[in-house]
């Protein structure tokens, strides 16, 4: 068993002794070492991170608000997903807003876009199935952007 042991250790470690002193040979200080560790604690961080986005990726969808319409009005995300939602009001003048409540689903999202900006928002759906959202902006004697048809369909599969 000791022999065993011995044998193993020999393989495993001679490599990397020989290794370490030809480095310090060529050169008069450890930083090529030091630059090989960096490097390899750099290839493991970027291994850990691409694991972790790749359960967990962000899903990026962005609508349009525009002409009391919403563009697309129909979009499709995964559930237990953060979701980025970009909204571009593309109006000169007129506000609009992303609503969307639903509290089994735990979707409580009332976002207002100003003329001509753009707001992110970020949320993720738990809960699979057919949500509607709307603008709920109305002028006093006006009819509601939503009756004027800006509403859509968020598909949480
Ligand atoms: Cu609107």
């Amino acid at each position: 068993m000791a022999y065993t042991e011995n044998v193993v250790t020999e393989t495993s470690q001679n490599p990397v002794m020989r290794h370490h002193e030809a480095t310090m040979k060529t050169g008069t200080s450890r930083k090529p070492v030091v630059l090989m560790l960096v490097l390899a604690g750099a290839f493991i961080i970027q291994a850990l991170a691409f694991q972790a986005s790749a359960e967990d990726t962000p899903q990026a969808v962005t609508l349009t608000l525009g002409d009391y319409r919403f563009d697309p009005d129909s979009i499709e995300v995964r559930s237990g997903q953060p979701v980025t939602l970009t909204l571009i009001n593309k109006d000169g003048i007129t506000p609009h807003n992303f609503s969307l409540q639903d509290t089994k689903a735990g979707l409580d999202i009332d976002t207002s876009v100003s003329a001509g900006s753009t707001s992110v928002i970020e949320f993720t759906p738990e809960q699979p199935g057919s949500y509607t959202f709307y603008c709920n902006k109305k002028l006093p004697f006006m009819k509601s952007h939503r009756a004027r048809g800006m509403e859509g369909t968020l598909l949480v599969r």
